[in-house]
């Protein structure tokens, strides 16, 4: 091994990394040889464990855990086939460099390390600090993102970072920070089975969250199901009742319901006074939303929507859910506390089956919400507060100064950057914007425009990895450690038990890698291990409402069954297998544990919020027009989501298994009704182009009534999908409205 640049000092390979990083994977310690271990699955935020099959401390297979309080020994096939997806010719093994020809050369990490010091510094002393900027993402470990946020804008000096969370759940991170006081999703997947009505919104359970619909199956209430979506999706087709709503009419259709309950007074006016802010002003405002109104713009008929709100009074115990429907929307932030306003003003929040519940995408997408360092500071604060800079500064033993005092751009006005020239770096760690940003030919096109593009991916075939100008090769979920955090705020341990292939590193060695060659590795000397790391995070959420000082550890978190933030130290209550380690004095009264379900825990059981009053608040605003109406042109609204249980957003990594492969369909289609077909003289199979203003795409035509006339539905897997989608963001929370647009289509 090859010493790195002098800069950095004599740093071999072996004094930065842990020993066995290119060797075998380092046995759990909590497992012999031969044995089995236990750890959360790395696709989707339901965060089921898998218990994995060990020979040599190397994993062998794997089978779903079955006393784990998540999946209860269910898995879906992404979760079986989690291993399998490792072995790929796909895999980056070594660093890649684009040489003058413009071709990909595989070099040594010295090398790599040093170009990437190299140009990004270069571009740095030419354009300012923060010219350079990082692009992460939901699905690394806590400690790496954490990492990754200190190393870029304490240690690099970057002002500008953000996620692949903005696609997916900065709407619920606004929405419940503006309405709750803190970004909070206050339920535990007990609510699933514990609900009399259970509301979908936006939200494709069967197909992107199986297991949690599992709970939704074992449900002994016989629940009503009401599922609101454009399309009959698989849920929608379980559901007790389907609102077929006009795409992004949710708002309108939402404040309809609110009056009803309002007129009819099946409204909790002991919770809202106690509980609540500005119920009386909202009252007033959702008087217009009359019947006529929400009809008109939802398509519904009064029956429908009435029935829908007699469902909500009559459930003792009704639960709102939301996904992407709703998030991914140029009015997603009001959208979603349209829902959280029915939860309050009915009381339905803070019992068990209740709640106002943002449902997360990606494993380890709360975890990046909270500990990223992109939108807030390390712990969910806040980089334009004094006090808490010099309190990270303090646990981090750095200089308060170095905190940036201002937020990042967010994701689309950073790839703006881009384009006005005001950013000629750009670092993408474990996303690949290239396939599923939005509007994606002027996406490539603007990256293409980079002076400097690293990607850090475990595949070197990614649509962004083939316009880097370098790869990092990464390990991926089971040849590193870590943990991540679910949908229901329960953080689950991740382990090591493959090594990664030829010489990619850990997400956290690279970033310790990077640290020692930029020559700021002093400041992280104390982040030795994720272990070591989860510790400091640890100190960071002291005092918040997602204070996890009480958690004795990974191992711990294993014991118990992953653990629910929040987790503080107090006298008052207790965890089966964890004594003495209880939620805080301060922070008890929303977080007491229900005597039934040890391991479960919801938030807001007191009725006490985290805004400084204590009360949640009403929210709302006047529904926007869609940014781009259909026209004769363009007459078909175009909605995109989630395929099959199989296929994993750009399929980098679901792509690799030839069974996943087989349980989704070999050619894109879009999905047309009938009576579209009729008209356009297009069969089932038939070749047909759809079209937007910003692209073309070829695709199957599958002829069907799940969704409904004048509107079309493609997956996002395919990377031809975002040709089409444009350009349109929700005004507070910047996420992208992936799911309307207008289209033709035509056969071929
Ligand atoms: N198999 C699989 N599972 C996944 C993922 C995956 O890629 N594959 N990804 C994970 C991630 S990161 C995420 S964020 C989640 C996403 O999980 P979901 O949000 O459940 O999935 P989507 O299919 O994107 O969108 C849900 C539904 O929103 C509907 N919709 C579109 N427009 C509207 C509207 O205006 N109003 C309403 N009410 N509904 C609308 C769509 O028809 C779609 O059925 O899934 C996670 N799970
Ligand atoms: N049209 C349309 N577009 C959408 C959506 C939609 O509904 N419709 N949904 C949006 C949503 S909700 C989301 S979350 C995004 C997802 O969009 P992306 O984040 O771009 O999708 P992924 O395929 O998950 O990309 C993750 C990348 O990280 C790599 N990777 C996996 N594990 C590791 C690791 O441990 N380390 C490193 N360094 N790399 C790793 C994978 O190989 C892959 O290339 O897509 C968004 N795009
Ligand atoms: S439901 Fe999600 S967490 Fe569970 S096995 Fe499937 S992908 Fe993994
Ligand atoms: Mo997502």
């Amino acid at each position: 091994m090859t010493l790195l640049h002098q800069r950095t000092g004599p740093l071999t390979r072996e004094l930065l990394l842990e020993p066995g990083e290119f060797g075998l994977g380092k046995v759990p310690s909590s497992t012999k040889p031969d044995a089995t271990t236990d750890m959360v699955c790395g696709y989707c935020s339901t965060g089921c464990s898998l218990r994995v099959h060990l020979k040599d401390g190397e994993a062998t297979n794997l089978t779903p855990a079955t006393e784990y309080p998540v999946n209860l020994g269910m898995a879906c096939p992404k979760g079986w086939e989690a291993l399998t997806v490792l072995d790929s010719p796909e895999r980056a093994t070594t660093p890649l460099l684009r040489d003058e020809s413009g071709r990909m050369r595989p070099v040594e990490w010295d090398v790599a390390m040093t170009t990437f010091v190299d140009r990004f510094r270069a571009i740095q002393t030419e354009h300012g600090p923060h010219s350079v900027a990082f692009l992460s993402t939901g699905q690394i470990p806590t400690e790496e993102m954490a990492f990754l946020g200190a190393l870029a804008k304490f240690g690099m000096g970057m002002l500008h970072g953000d996620g692949n969370t903005r696609q997916c759940m900065a709407t619920s991170v606004v929405a419940y920070k503006q309405a709750f006081g803190f970004d909070a999703p206050p339920y535990t997947y007990a609510d699933f089975e514990e609900s009399d009505v259970i509301v979908l919104i936006g939200s494709n359970l069967c197909i992107a969250h199986p297991i949690m619909w599992e709970r939704v199956m074992r449900n002994p209430h016989s629940p009503e199901i009401i599922v609101v979506d454009p399309r009959m999706t698989e849920t929608a087709m379980n559901a007790t009742q389907h609102l077929s709503l006009a795409p992004k009419s949710d708002q309108t259709l939402l404040y309809g319901i609110a009056r009803i309950l309002i007129e009819n007074e099946w409204i909790d006016h002991e919770y809202i006074a106690a509980h609540t802010n500005d119920f009386d002003a909202f009252a007033t405002y959702v008087q217009q939303f009359t019947d006529k109104r929400v009809t008109n713009k939802t398509g519904l008929s009064a029956d429908q929507i009435h029935q829908f709100a007699k469902t909500i009074h009559e459930g003792k115990r009704v639960s709102f859910w939301w996904t992407m429907g709703v998030n991914q929307s140029h009015q997603g932030v009001r959208t979603a506390q349209a829902i959280i306003n029915l939860a309050l003003m009915t009381g339905n929040i803070g019992r068990p089956g209740t709640g106002a519940n943002s449902i997360t995408g990606q494993c380890n997408a709360m975890g990046s919400r909270l500990f990223s360092n992109t939108t807030n500071l390390l712990g969910g604060h806040d980089f334009t507060n004094a006090e808490h800079r010099d309190k990270i500064a303090d646990i981090l033993n750095i200089d308060a100064r170095l905190i940036p005092t201002q937020n990042s751009l967010p994701y689309h006005q950073i790839i703006e950057g881009i384009l006005r020239e005001k950013i000629k770096g750009l670092w993408v760690i474990c996303t690949n914007p290239a396939h599923s940003w939005i509007n994606q030919s002027q996406c490539r096109d603007i990256l293409d425009r980079l002076d400097f593009l690293v990607v850090q991916d475990m595949y070197h075939t990614t649509e962004t990895a083939r316009m880097a100008d370098l790869v990092l090769p990464a390990a991926g979920w089971g040849e590193k450690e870590g943990t991540f955090i679910n949908s229901e705020r329960r953080i689950g341990v991740l382990k090591k038990v493959r090594k990664a292939p030829g010489q990619a590193l850990s997400d956290f060695n690279i970033f310790k890698l990077v640290a020692h060659s930029w020559g700021c590795a002093e400041m992280f000397e104390d982040w030795t291990s994720p272990e070591a790391v989860f510790e400091i995070l640890k100190r960071c959420s002291a005092g918040q409402p997602c204070d996890i000082t009480g958690i004795d550890g990974y191992r711990q978190v294993e014991e118990v069954g992953g653990i629910q933030w929040p987790f503080a130290k107090c006298e008052s209550v207790r965890v089966r297998g964890c004594e003495g380690q209880v939620a805080s004095p301060s922070l008890s009264h929303s977080h007491t544990l229900a005597p039934s379900h040890p391991t479960e825990r919801r938030l807001f059981e007191d009725g006490h919020f985290c805004h400084s009053d204590g009360r949640a608040r009403f929210l709302y605003e006047d529904p926007r027009p869609l940014p781009e109406r259909t026209t004769d042109r363009y007459p078909f609204v175009l909605l995109t989501g989630r395929g099959t249980a199989s296929q994993w957003h750009t399929e980098t990594r679901t792509r690799q298994s030839a069974i996943l492969r087989k349980l989704a369909a070999a050619m894109p289609f879009v999905e047309l009704n009938p009576q579209d077909a009729v008209k356009l003289g297009i069969r089932p199979n038939d070749h047909v182009t759809i079209a937007s203003q910003r692209g073309r795409i070829r695709v199957k035509a599958i002829l069907t009534q799940a969704v409904k006339p004048g509107q079309v539905f493609l997956a996002m897997h395919d990377e031809l999908t975002n040709q089409l989608t444009h350009s349109a963001f929700d005004p507070y929370s910047h996420q992208p409205a992936y799911k309307a647009c207008a289209v033709n289509i035509s056969r071929d």
